[in-house]
């Protein structure tokens, strides 16, 4: 039997998997290296772990009798059944105790389903999210793990030490929760990035149509934002594809076709945001934002139909509006992740996780797109307060939407006249707008389906008892169980 030396099993040698390996490797731990297609393993001996202590398997057995106890093993194959296939091949060698990771792009509630699965089996499963990409996976992924907690103490040392770090060294990786709130949690990560990159979008496209500002002053403007507080990855990567010369010495921006894909992670957070009952409307938006774009033949001939206000040239101050689109990409911003912990929050109350809040802001501050100066502003905003109910009730927060508020509102306003498309701008200022108000309309929509489907209401005098009125005094005898309005 061969001696039981490594202290982790990575399974799937993807450039992800190789990656995170030699990232293990690393920091001094003896990964054991396996993939269905054995000769797989070889050649990445043979290549990319050339030199390092990395060991390989020939089989699943080969590679369980390699593993330390509690034996740990991490999954970074492609998620779905081939999950499900391993972990099936996995259990019957696996001993009580041992630890299965699942690493990959998973949905939550397959999470879930796995932890209850593996826990009628005496083992230990952890979902977790990874984010960064390639060159994160190799230097510092952000580490999002969640699942049975008795595992974490067994995998906490390899996490911590292979995650990003930011700071004094703190580690971008901590306990999310249980079950699939790892997954859950990387999933909202996602969708609050295609909300990040769509507010950029459109604050390019304020400067572009409305202030005229050539490339090079664009790129100069996103230069000079990440200085403030919108420090952050993708503000700095926006600078540098502005910037950026195609061989005929022409930027290369203007010649890319406007039309956007996606994967549909940011998809899976706005179908939760319905389902859980949470208006995480700015990420919806920026899902239907990539929706629109590639419509891209039907918008170039209705371009020619459908024309929008007169042009008209800008007559403001163009430094000053600029300053007013920064702040109106802060404020949105602000909301984005209000709502996207709004979600975290409420997707807890339904699955009964607890999560940690503060930890979270601090796993997306390095490692992963998102990452941000601001990110470690949430993370003080949940220190300062554990049960904070919303962000925006954050003193810090709270002024930082005051301050940008006239700016907010003067670029909505003179982008419609412009007829510029602000669909995350505009959600963002009408969310805040309706939270802000303790009276809505929603009196009128419950008198209405009273009206035709006596759905009965409540007096804002007397919560909790239901009525019913009799509106037209012809009304019959419908009763709300008739209508699902
Ligand atoms: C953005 O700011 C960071 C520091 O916070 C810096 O490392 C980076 O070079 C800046 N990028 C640009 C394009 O200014
Ligand atoms: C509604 O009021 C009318 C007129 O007063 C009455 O004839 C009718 O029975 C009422 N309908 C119900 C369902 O109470
Ligand atoms: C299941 C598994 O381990 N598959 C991986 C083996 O290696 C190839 C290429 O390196 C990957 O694409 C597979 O996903």
């Amino acid at each position: 039997m061969a001696a039981s030396i490594a202290d982790i099993a990575l399974i799937g040698l993807a450039v992800m998997g190789q990656n995170l390996i030699l990232n293990m490797n690393d920091h001094g731990f003896v990964v054991c290296a396996y993939n269905r297609t054995v000769s797989k393993v070889q050649d990445f001996l043979n290549n990319e772990a050339k030199g390092t202590k990395v060991i390989g398997a020939q089989s699943l057995e080969d590679m369980v009798s390699k593993l330390k106890k509690p034996r740990r093993i991490i999954l970074l194959v492609k998620a779905g059944q081939a999950v499900d296939d391993f972990i099936a091949k996995l259990v019957p060698l696996l001993e009580p105790g041992d630890i299965i990771i699942d690493g990959g792009n998973s949905e939550y509630r397959d999470t879930n389903r796995r932890c209850s699965e593996l826990k009628s089996k005496n083992l230990l499963f952890v979902g977790s999210g990874v984010s960064g990409g390639e060159e994160g996976a190799r230097y510092g992924p952000s580490l999002m793990p969640g699942g049975h907690k008795e595992a974490w103490p067994h995998i906490k040392d390899i996490f911590q030490n292979i995650a990003a770090k930011v700071g004094t060294g703190e580690p971008c990786c901590d306990w999310v929760g249980d079950e699939g709130a790892g997954h859950f949690v990387k999933m909202v990560h996602n969708g609050i990035e295609y909300g990040d990159m769509q507010l950029i979008c459109e604050a390019y496209h304020l400067m572009k149509d409305i202030l005229h500002m050539d490339h090079d002053e664009m790129a100069k403007a996103f230069e000079d934002w990440n200085k403030t507080e919108l420090d952050s990855f993708l503000i700095e990567i926006t600078a540098n594809i502005l910037k950026f010369r195609d061989t005929d010495g022409k930027h290369l921006l203007p010649k890319i076709r406007d039309t956007a894909g996606q994967k549909g992670t940011g998809k899976w957070t706005a179908i939760s945001a319905l389902e859980y009952g949470t208006p995480v409307t700015l990420i919806g938006e920026a899902v239907f934002a990539r929706c629109l774009s590639s419509l891209k033949e039907e918008r170039v001939e209705a371009s020619k139909h459908l024309k929008g206000p007169k042009e008209a040239a800008f007559s403001g101050d163009k430094k000053k509006f600029l300053e007013d689109i920064r702040k109106a990409l802060y404020a949105s911003k602000i909301i984005s992740y209000a709502q996207g912990f709004m979600l975290l929050r409420q997707a807890a109350k339904e699955f009964g996780w607890s999560l940690n809040y503060g930890g979270i802001a601090l796993m997306w501050r390095g490692g992963c797109i998102i990452r941000s100066v601001f990110l470690g502003k949430i993370k003080e905003a949940f220190e300062r307060n554990p049960d904070l109910e919303n962000l925006l009730l954050d003193d810090f927060f709270k002024k930082a939407v005051q301050d940008c508020q006239e700016s907010w509102r003067r670029v909505i306003s003179t982008g419609i006249q412009f007829g510029i498309p602000m669909p995350c701008f505009g959600t963002a200022l009408s969310f805040f707008d309706g939270y802000r108000h303790d009276m809505l309309p929603a009196n009128m929509l419950q008198a209405q389906r009273d009206y035709f489907g006596a759905h009965t209401y409540e007096l804002l005098s007397k919560p909790g008892v239901y009525i019913h009125t009799n509106w037209t005094g012809h009304g019959g005898t419908v009763s709300s169980s008739s209508y699902n309005a």
